[in-house]
C-alpha cells in the first residue's frame, strides 16, 4: 500500500471538486424552483456592480464586447483558486475548509437573494449548493486522510505490500470487501483509497454534466426566444422616408441602418432578462396625478409610429464603434406621460429595467413636442432582439444611452434629480449627459495599409437633435477640406461623408472634424469618456503602399 503520492494536490483537486457540485447543485435547483436564481451569476452580477469604474474602463477598452466572457473567467479562476485553498485547509485543518465554502455559500446566497427580480425561493440554489459541496468536501478530504493514515500504518506493519499498487485499483468490490485480507491493515486501505476515487470521480463527472446541462437547458429551455418570435409588430401609422442619397455606396463606410446582429450592445446584464410579455407590465408611478400600468398589448394596442434614432453610448472612445442607427417601431413618451399627468414639481423620469438598472433623462426632453423620445417595442421591422431590450426599451435622441435608453423597461418614475439617482451616477458618469457632437473615419484604416492612387476618405458623423452641417477632412498638413455629405434622413441620424483622395506611397495623416447645424465646431480637445463622453477630433495614421 502506497500513501497519496501528493496528498496536497488530491486536497486541492477536492476542494475543486467540491465547488464544482456546489454549482453544479445550485444550478439545477435553480433550473427548478427560480430560473434566474443561479448563484455564479448572481455573483458575477454582483461584481459588475461593485467594480470600480477604472476596472470597467480597463475590461472594455482590452476586452470590448467579451468584457463579461473576461469577467466570467476570472470569477472562475478566482473559484478555482479558493477552492483549491480550502480542500488543502480541510485536508490539513478541518473543518477550515468547510467554513470557507459556507461562507462562500452564504455570500452567493446572499447575492442571489438581493438581485432584482429575485423571489423568495432564490435562496433555495445557494443553500442547496452549499450544503451539497460541503458534503463532498467533508467525506473526500476525511477520505483522502485515511488513506494516507491507513497507508503510513501499513508501510510501518507490512512494508512489502506498500509496493501492491495495480491491485489495489484492480479488485473489485465484492471481492475486496467479501476477502478474508479485508481487515489487514493493507486491504483497508485500499478500499478507502478506492472509495475515495469513486466519489472523487463520480462527484467530478456528476457536477460537469449536471452543472453544465442544468445551465444549457436553463437557456434553451427559456420560452422568451419562443414568445418574442410569437409577437407580430403593428403596422406603423407613419414611417420615415429615406431621402435620395441617404445611402453613399462607399466601400469600408459602415451601413446607414445598423444590422440588428451588428449593432452594439453595452449593459450591465450578465444574463439577457427574460421577460414574459403576458406578464410583463410598464407602470407610471411617482409625481404624478394619474400612475398608471400599461400592459404589452396596451402599448401594441396605441398609436405606433416609426423613428430613426441614432443611439451613441457615452463609452465610445473618439473613432470607437459604441454608435447605430436603428428604425424603431414606437410611441412618443410624451404620449404617455401626459395620461399619468407629472406634477409640475418634477424635473426628471427615472426608468427602470427588469433587472433593476436606472437611468436619469430629464423630464423636458420627454415631454418636449419636438423631439421624439420614444418608446421602442421593434427595431428595424422585427420586435427587439432580447439584447436590446426586448419588450420595451427607451430611446431618446441627442441623450447617451445610459442616461436615456433603458431597456426591458418596467417602470417609469416621475422624480426629481434632487430625490433620485440613476445607476451610472454614483459610479462616475454624470446624471445628464447629451450625446457629444462627433465624426468618425471609417475608411481607410490605421494598420491596414492601401495602394497608392485613387480613393476614398469617408465614415460617419453624428449630432443627434441638432443636425449635421458640415464634415471637414484634413490630410497631412494641409488645409481642412469640406467632405461631401449623404442626405440625412433627419437630424437624430448620422450621415455618412467622403472625400476623394489620391495619394502617394508613405504614411499619411488623415483627420476629421465636424460642425452641427447649431454652428458648433467638435471639440477639439481631448476628453476621455468619463463623466460625460468623450472629445477630441479623430487623427489617424495610414500606410500607402
Ligand atoms: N436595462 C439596461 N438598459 C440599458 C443599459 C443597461 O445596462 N441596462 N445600458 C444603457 C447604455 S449604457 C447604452 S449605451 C444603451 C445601449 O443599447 P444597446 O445595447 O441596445 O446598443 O443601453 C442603455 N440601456
Ligand atoms: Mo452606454
Amino acid at each position: 500500500m502506497r500513501a497519496p503520492r501528493h496528498p496536497w494536490a488530491w486536497a486541492a483537486f477536492v476542494g475543486i471538486v467540491s465547488a464544482a457540485v456546489f454549482l453544479a447543485v445550485a444550478e439545477l435547483v435553480a433550473l427548478v424552483v427560480a430560473r434566474n436564481g443561479s448563484p455564479i451569476l448572481a455573483v458575477g452580477s454582483f461584481v459588475i456592480d461593485i467594480v470600480p469604474q477604472w476596472a470597467k474602463e480597463f475590461a472594455i477598452a482590452t476586452f470590448g464586447e467579451y468584457d463579461k466572457i473576461f469577467l466570467l473567467v476570472s470569477l472562475g479562476i478566482a473559484i478555482v483558486v479558493a477552492a483549491a485553498v480550502g480542500g488543502v485547509l480541510q485536508y490539513i485543518k478541518p473543518p477550515i475548509g468547510l467554513v470557507i465554502i459556507a461562507m462562500a455559500g452564504i455570500a452567493a446566497t446572499i447575492a442571489t437573494v438581493t438581485r432584482a427580480g429575485a423571489t423568495p425561493l432564490a435562496v433555495l440554489p445557494g443553500v442547496l449548493g452549499t450544503l451539497g459541496g460541503g458534503a463532498i468536501l467533508f467525506i473526500l478530504a476525511r477520505g483522502l486522510r485515511a488513506w494516507h493514515r491507513d497507508a503510513a500504518a501499513a508501510t510501518a506493519t507490512d512494508s512489502p505490500a506498500a509496493d501492491i499498487t495495480a491491485a489495489d485499483f484492480t479488485a473489485t468490490d465484492s471481492t475486496a470487501t467479501d476477502s478474508p485480507a479485508a481487515s489487514s491493515p493493507a486491504a483497508r486501505a485500499a478500499l478507502d483509497r478506492r472509495g475515495f476515487f469513486r466519489i472523487l470521480g463520480i462527484s467530478a463527472a456528476g457536477a460537469a454534466v449536471v452543472g453544465v446541462g442544468a445551465r444549457v437547458v436553463n437557456v434553451a429551455t427559456s420560452s422568451i426566444t419562443a414568445i418574442r418570435n410569437a409577437v407580430t409588430l403593428p403596422k406603423p401609422s407613419a414611417t420615415v422616408p429615406v431621402p435620395d442619397g441617404a445611402e453613399l455606396d462607399i466601400d469600408g463606410v459602415s451601413p446607414l441602418f445598423t444590422p440588428n446582429e451588428d449593432f452594439y450592445r453595452v449593459d450591465t446584464a450578465l444574463t439577457v432578462p427574460s421577460v414574459d410579455t403576458s406578464t410583463w407590465s410598464l407602470t407610471v408611478t411617482g409625481l404624478v396625478d394619474e400612475p398608471l400600468t400599461l400592459s404589452f398589448d396596451d402599448i401594441l394596442g396605441m398609436d405606433l409610429r416609426e423613428f430613426v434614432v441614432t443611439l451613441t453610448c457615452v463609452s465610445n472612445e473618439v473613432g470607437g464603434g459604441l454608435v447605430g442607427n436603428a428604425r424603431w417601431l414606437g410611441v412618443p413618451v410624451r404620449e404617455i406621460l401626459a395620461q399619468a399627468a407629472p406634477q409640475s414639481k418634477a424635473d426628471m423620469v427615472l426608468s427602470r429595467s427588469v433587472d433593476g438598472f436606472t437611468a436619469s433623462t430629464p423630464l423636458a426632453s420627454l415631454t418636449d413636442d419636438n423631439l421624439d423620445a420614444i418608446l421602442a417595442v421593434g427595431m428595424n421591422g422585427e420586435p427587439l432582439p432580447l439584447e436590446h431590450g426586448f419588450p420595451v426599451r427607451m430611446v431618446v435622441p441627442g441623450l447617451y444611452g445610459y442616461v436615456s435608453a433603458t431597456k426591458w423597461l418596467t417602470e417609469l418614475k416621475v422624480t426629481t434629480f434632487a430625490e433620485d439617482e440613476a445607476y451610472w451616477t454614483p459610479r462616475g458618469y454624470s446624471a445628464e449627459a447629451p450625446i457629444k457632437l462627433s465624426s468618425r473615419i471609417d475608411t481607410p484604416r490605421t494598420g491596414k495599409a492601401i495602394t497608392a492612387g485613387p480613393t476614398k476618405v469617408a465614415g460617419m458623423a453624428w449630432a443627434q437633435s441638432v443636425g449635421i452641417e458640415r464634415v471637414e477632412v484634413r490630410i497631412d498638413d494641409g488645409d481642412w477640406q469640406p467632405a461631401t455629405m449623404s442626405s440625412p434622413i433627419n437630424d437624430d441620424t448620422w450621415v455618412q461623408w467622403y472625400v476623394d483622395w489620391e495619394p502617394d506611397a508613405g504614411s499619411h495623416y488623415l483627420a476629421v472634424r465636424a460642425t452641427d447645424k447649431a454652428g458648433n465646431l467638435q471639440i477639439e480637445e481631448r476628453a476621455p469618456i468619463a463623466p460625460n463622453g468623450s472629445s477630441g477630433w479623430q487623427r489617424i495614421l495610414v500606410q500607402v503602399t
